[in-house]
């Protein structure tokens, strides 16, 4: 491997550095926090946060919670799920953890190959007496076809829920996301383009569905001394619905800095031979593009990844090797693979390179010269 020093960054060069808003605006929303010692449980800032979030999503109910691994676990809870639920391994594993933990079976489906999203018939294949829902993915912020899974669960009474961790801020022509299947869950965690410190959100139509997240966030509690369902502590703190409220002021200014980095990306390695950029916004698709997913043909994506290094990029390679191949579920079911071909072709090929407010024009150069470099070899 050659390095090239012009080419090395003097910090690394992160994927999922923070967008961070105003400064000024968050510290005295954290000094209004210190005045009003009132930190956590259901506090001003949260709420304000939630109501927000409901216009912003054109959603009918917002339920913040502490992060989105804990919001996937509490709609399971909440919509009484049994068995099996299907879901993609290309996804990180929190995906299919939050089914785990909650005592259920996750069902591996395949990925469609353009789309990384889930396969629609791969789902049909694996639908069993035991299922009970469809957990889909909008992996990358790119929607999950949402009719035809919605049409399936319907065709079989499953319910759909929508794992949004990639997609806030994301619409499609029939409306944003947040609005889908039973409940759609966010991220905001640190890494995401939006973020509250830790944090996610619950979006839902439902009013029954909403009552009962409210409750079982906070341990089940409907009164002081009354606890009428089963609950846990997955409450956002008011510092974390401040920085939240921060950074959805400049929510549109992160999307457009991750749209021209998209661009000059797709500009730069359009002239490389070997290596391609996933499509995260198919026609009539509004994107965040928080990632920059390129795919590495020939078995070179190790290389691409190992000189990003070498340089300071520390470039990702999410979701490699597919969750089906990390435990417990490896040693559950360790042929899963064979019926994930695209998955395993996929989560071979990925690429995840730096973007956000932290990287800029040069950069992006450079970044993309040193795999010019790599796949010349
Ligand atoms: N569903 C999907 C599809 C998801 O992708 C995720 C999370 C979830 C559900 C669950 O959401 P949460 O429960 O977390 O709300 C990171 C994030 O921790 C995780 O939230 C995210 N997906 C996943 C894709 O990425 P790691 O293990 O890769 O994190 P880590 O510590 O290696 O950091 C990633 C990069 O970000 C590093 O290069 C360092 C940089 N970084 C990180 C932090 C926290 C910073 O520069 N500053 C920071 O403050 O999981």
């Amino acid at each position: 491997m050659e390095i090239n020093e012009a080419n090395v960054f003097e910090q690394p060069l992160h994927v999922g550095r923070p967008n961070m808003g105003d400064r000024d605006k968050f510290l005295a929303l954290a000094s209004e926090i210190f005045d009003r010692r009132w930190l956590t449980n259901d506090g001003p800032l949260v709420r304000e946060f939630e109501s927000s979030l409901s216009e912003f999503l054109g959603v009918k109910h917002v339920i913040a919670v502490a992060n989105c691994t804990l919001g996937l676990e509490l709609v399971v809870e909440g919509l009484g799920l049994t068995g099996e639920v299907i879901v993609p391994s290309f996804t990180f594993v929190a995906t299919a953890h939050a089914i785990a933990w909650r005592g259920l079976r996750p069902v591996f489906a395949d990925i469609d190959p353009e789309t990384h999203t889930l396969d629609v018939e791969s789902v049909r294949n694996r639908i069993t007496s035991e299922t009970s829902a469809i957990l889909a993915v909008h992996l990358w912020g790119r929607p999950a076809a949402v009719r035809e899974l919605q049409q399936l669960a319907d065709e079989y009474g499953l319910k759909l829920i929508l794992d949004a961790a990639h997609a806030f801020g994301v619409a499609t022509e029939s409306g944003s996301i947040g609005n889908f299947g039973v409940a759609e869950i966010f991220s905001f965690h640190a890494t995401k383009f939006f973020n509250s410190f830790e944090g996610g959100a619950i979006s839902t139509n439902d009013d029954v569905l909403a009552a009962n997240l409210r409750l079982s966030r906070n341990f089940g509690f409907a009164g002081e001394d009354n606890v009428i369902r089963l609950g846990s502590n997955a409450k956002m703190t008011e510092i974390c619905a401040a920085m939240g409220l921060v950074n959805l002021d400049d929510v549109e200014k992160f999307t457009e800095i991750n749209t021209s980095n998209f661009e000059r990306y797709s500009r730069k390695l359009a002239d490389i031979r070997g290596i391609t950029l996933h499509e995260v916004a198919p026609e009539g698709t509004k994107s965040n593009h928080q990632y920059v997913v390129a795919l590495v043909a020939g078995g070179r994506r190790d290389d691409v990844i190992s000189d990003l290094r070498s340089h300071n990029v520390l470039a990702r390679r999410y979701f490699w090797p597919g969750a089906h191949r990390m435990e417990p579920y490896r040693s559950h079911w360790p042929n899963a693979g064979k019926g994930l071909p695209h998955t395993e072709a996929v989560a071979d090929q990925v690429v995840v390179l730096p973007t956000g407010s932290a990287i800029d024009a040069d950069a992006i150069d450079r970044v993309t010269d040193i795999i010019a470099g790599t796949l010349a070899r």
